[in-house]
């Protein structure tokens, strides 16, 4: 074991538009993996969000895609926590292209491509903790 990672930590996890059908098994993997759900909530999104989520790919030719599918329907955004939960989620979520993920991770189970993916998780504790304000802080922050 490497020093300083057995730490509990917290990530963002969404379970997107194409996940939502699945979300018991998704729930069932985290858990399973020794995460736990601090905090959920089943909401829309709008596209001001989102554009701040996915700033690093605004720009590019598919982002107007990515939007509409993110706003196709409800998803269920959670604060994962547990111990090293951004590295945890995001070997339990499988690589971007779903169909390059591995059977028995998210991706490869419920994912369709690169796009349709089923779930979003934080890459580092860095913008876990920028997602995690962005997502569930923002709105109380604003009033
Ligand atoms: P990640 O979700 O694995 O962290 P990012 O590069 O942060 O991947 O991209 C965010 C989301 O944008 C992806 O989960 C996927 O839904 C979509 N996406 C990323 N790259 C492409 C692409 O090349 N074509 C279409 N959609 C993409
Ligand atoms: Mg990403």
């Amino acid at each position: 074991m490497k020093d300083n990672k057995n730490v509990v930590e917290q990530t963002l996890a969404i379970i997107k538009p194409d996940g939502i059908k699945n979300a018991i098994k998704i729930i069932e993997m985290i858990y399973n993996e020794g995460l736990k759900i601090e905090k959920y909530e089943v909401r829309m999104l709008d596209e001001e969000i989102l554009k701040e989520h996915y700033a690093h790919i605004v720009d590019k030719p598919f982002y107007p895609k990515l939007e509409n599918y993110m706003l196709s329907s409800e998803v269920v955004l959670m604060i994962l926590e547990g111990v090293n939960a951004v590295d945890k989620l995001r070997n339990l979520m499988g690589p971007t292209d779903s169909t390059k993920a591995q059977k028995g991770t998210i991706r490869g189970e419920f994912g369709t491509d690169i796009t349709y993916n089923a779930i979003h998780g934080s890459d580092s504790k860095e913008n876990a903790e920028i997602e995690i304000n962005r997502f569930f802080r923002q709105k109380q922050k604003r009033i």
